[in-house]
Protein backbone atom coordinates (compact mmCIF):
# COMPACT_ATOMS: atom_id res chain seq x y z
CA UNK A 1 0.00 0.00 0.00
CA UNK A 2 1.21 3.81 -0.79
CA UNK A 3 1.01 6.35 1.30
CA UNK A 4 1.81 9.53 -0.11
CA UNK A 5 3.64 11.71 2.81
CA UNK A 6 2.20 15.54 3.69
CA UNK A 7 5.21 18.04 2.33
CA UNK A 8 5.34 22.14 2.98
CA UNK A 9 7.38 23.51 0.84
CA UNK A 10 9.38 26.98 0.42
CA UNK A 11 12.08 28.93 -0.92
CA UNK A 12 14.39 26.94 1.95
CA UNK A 13 13.24 23.70 0.78
CA UNK A 14 10.81 20.53 1.37
CA UNK A 15 9.83 19.41 4.79
CA UNK A 16 8.02 15.89 5.16
CA UNK A 17 5.44 15.02 7.95
CA UNK A 18 4.02 12.07 9.41
CA UNK A 19 2.02 11.39 12.00
CA UNK A 20 1.54 7.96 14.08
CA UNK A 21 -1.66 6.62 13.79
CA UNK A 22 -3.76 9.76 11.82
CA UNK A 23 -1.28 9.26 8.24
CA UNK A 24 -0.48 5.47 8.90
CA UNK A 25 -2.56 3.01 10.41
CA UNK A 26 -0.29 2.45 14.03
CA UNK A 27 1.47 4.48 16.19
CA UNK A 28 4.65 4.60 16.17
CA UNK A 29 7.05 2.90 18.53
CA UNK A 30 10.22 2.71 16.66
CA UNK A 31 12.58 4.56 14.02
CA UNK A 32 15.45 3.22 12.09
CA UNK A 33 17.34 3.88 9.10
CA UNK A 34 20.05 2.18 7.18
CA UNK A 35 22.48 3.79 5.30
CA UNK A 36 26.04 2.96 3.23
CA UNK A 37 24.78 -0.12 1.61
CA UNK A 38 27.10 -0.50 -1.38
CA UNK A 39 24.86 -0.48 -4.61
CA UNK A 40 23.48 -3.42 -5.81
CA UNK A 41 23.41 -5.42 -2.54
CA UNK A 42 20.11 -7.10 -0.86
CA UNK A 43 19.10 -6.86 2.70
CA UNK A 44 16.07 -8.17 4.24
CA UNK A 45 15.48 -11.97 3.64
CA UNK A 46 13.01 -12.29 6.39
CA UNK A 47 9.21 -11.75 7.47
CA UNK A 48 7.38 -10.62 10.95
CA UNK A 49 4.76 -12.13 12.13
CA UNK A 50 3.07 -9.46 13.48
CA UNK A 51 4.91 -6.06 13.02
CA UNK A 52 3.68 -3.36 10.61
CA UNK A 53 6.68 -0.96 9.10
CA UNK A 54 6.34 1.88 6.63
CA UNK A 55 9.47 2.37 4.37
CA UNK A 56 10.61 5.70 2.96
CA UNK A 57 13.64 5.82 0.94
CA UNK A 58 14.25 9.52 2.14
CA UNK A 59 17.22 9.29 -0.09
CA UNK A 60 18.35 7.88 -3.13
CA UNK A 61 16.40 4.63 -4.90
CA UNK A 62 15.87 0.90 -3.55
CA UNK A 63 13.31 -1.73 -4.59
CA UNK A 64 11.42 -3.49 -2.31
CA UNK A 65 10.19 -6.99 -3.65
CA UNK A 66 7.40 -8.40 -1.54
CA UNK A 67 6.14 -11.81 -1.23
CA UNK A 68 3.15 -13.23 0.52
CA UNK A 69 4.12 -16.54 -0.21
CA UNK A 70 1.50 -17.31 -3.31
CA UNK A 71 2.50 -14.09 -4.75
CA UNK A 72 5.68 -11.37 -5.71
CA UNK A 73 5.58 -7.72 -6.42
CA UNK A 74 8.34 -5.23 -6.14
CA UNK A 75 7.93 -1.62 -5.55
CA UNK A 76 10.60 0.97 -6.68
CA UNK A 77 11.25 3.55 -3.64
CA UNK A 78 12.96 6.62 -5.69
CA UNK A 79 11.45 9.60 -3.78
CA UNK A 80 11.01 10.97 -0.23
CA UNK A 81 7.31 11.35 -0.92
CA UNK A 82 6.34 7.56 -1.39
CA UNK A 83 5.46 5.68 1.29
CA UNK A 84 5.40 1.54 1.38
CA UNK A 85 3.13 0.35 4.47
CA UNK A 86 3.79 -3.92 5.03
CA UNK A 87 1.91 -5.80 7.18
CA UNK A 88 3.25 -8.37 9.04
CA UNK A 89 3.01 -11.63 7.05
CA UNK A 90 5.18 -10.01 4.24
CA UNK A 91 8.65 -11.73 3.02
CA UNK A 92 10.74 -8.67 2.31
CA UNK A 93 13.78 -8.11 0.77
CA UNK A 94 15.01 -4.23 -0.32
CA UNK A 95 17.98 -4.21 -2.97
CA UNK A 96 20.12 -0.37 -2.97
CA UNK A 97 20.60 1.06 -6.31
CA UNK A 98 22.29 3.58 -4.83
CA UNK A 99 24.96 3.32 -1.90
CA UNK A 100 24.06 6.74 -1.00
CA UNK A 101 20.42 5.88 -0.59
CA UNK A 102 18.90 6.05 2.84
CA UNK A 103 16.34 3.60 4.07
CA UNK A 104 13.76 5.32 6.76
CA UNK A 105 11.46 2.96 8.71
CA UNK A 106 8.80 3.52 11.38
CA UNK A 107 7.63 0.26 13.05
CA UNK A 108 4.65 -0.31 15.27
CA UNK A 109 6.69 -1.75 17.67
CA UNK A 110 10.43 -2.24 19.49
CA UNK A 111 12.75 -4.33 17.81
CA UNK A 112 12.09 -8.24 19.02
CA UNK A 113 13.70 -11.08 17.10
CA UNK A 114 10.94 -13.12 18.22
CA UNK A 115 8.59 -11.73 15.36
CA UNK A 116 11.41 -12.34 13.07
CA UNK A 117 10.75 -15.46 10.63
CA UNK A 118 14.05 -15.88 8.91
CA UNK A 119 14.03 -18.78 7.08
CA UNK A 120 11.69 -19.10 4.11
CA UNK A 121 10.65 -22.70 4.17
CA UNK A 122 8.81 -21.80 7.79
CA UNK A 123 7.54 -18.40 6.02
CA UNK A 124 5.93 -20.65 3.69
CA UNK A 125 4.73 -23.40 6.04
CA UNK A 126 2.81 -20.56 7.95
CA UNK A 127 1.13 -19.11 5.06
CA UNK A 128 -0.41 -22.30 4.34
CA UNK A 129 -1.66 -22.87 7.69
CA UNK A 130 -3.11 -19.87 7.83
CA UNK A 131 -1.51 -17.83 10.20
CA UNK A 132 -2.04 -14.45 8.28
CA UNK A 133 -5.34 -13.97 6.88
CA UNK A 134 -4.78 -11.35 5.04
CA UNK A 135 -4.23 -11.15 1.00
CA UNK A 136 -1.38 -8.01 1.37
CA UNK A 137 -0.25 -7.81 -2.13
C1 LIG B 1 12.91 -4.92 8.12
C2 LIG B 1 13.79 -4.28 7.13
C3 LIG B 1 13.08 -3.28 6.26
C4 LIG B 1 18.41 -4.25 16.16
O1 LIG B 1 19.18 -4.55 17.11
N1 LIG B 1 17.42 -3.32 16.35
C5 LIG B 1 16.57 -2.94 15.36
O2 LIG B 1 15.68 -2.09 15.59
C6 LIG B 1 16.72 -3.56 14.08
C7 LIG B 1 15.80 -3.16 12.94
C8 LIG B 1 17.71 -4.47 13.90
N2 LIG B 1 18.53 -4.81 14.93
C9 LIG B 1 19.62 -5.79 14.70
C10 LIG B 1 19.18 -7.18 14.26
C11 LIG B 1 20.37 -7.65 13.45
O3 LIG B 1 21.34 -8.20 14.33
O4 LIG B 1 20.42 -5.29 13.63
C12 LIG B 1 20.95 -6.36 12.86
C13 LIG B 1 20.61 -6.17 11.39
O5 LIG B 1 19.21 -6.41 11.21
P1 LIG B 1 18.61 -7.13 9.92
O6 LIG B 1 19.61 -8.07 9.37
O7 LIG B 1 17.27 -7.66 10.29
O8 LIG B 1 18.48 -5.89 8.91
P2 LIG B 1 17.70 -5.84 7.54
O9 LIG B 1 18.15 -4.61 6.87
O10 LIG B 1 17.78 -7.12 6.81
O11 LIG B 1 16.14 -5.66 7.98
C14 LIG B 1 15.70 -4.48 8.61
C15 LIG B 1 14.80 -4.81 9.80
O12 LIG B 1 15.48 -5.67 10.69
C16 LIG B 1 13.52 -5.49 9.35
O13 LIG B 1 12.60 -5.46 10.43
O14 LIG B 1 11.72 -5.11 7.87
O15 LIG B 1 14.98 -3.68 7.69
Amino acid sequence: MHLNIKKVTNKLGNLFFIEGGRDIPFEIKRIYYITDVPGGEVRGHHAHKSLQQILIAIKGKIIITLDNGKKEKKVLLDSPEKALYIPGGVWRTMQWLDSDSILLVLASDYYDENDYIRDYEIFRKMVDEGFWNGSFI
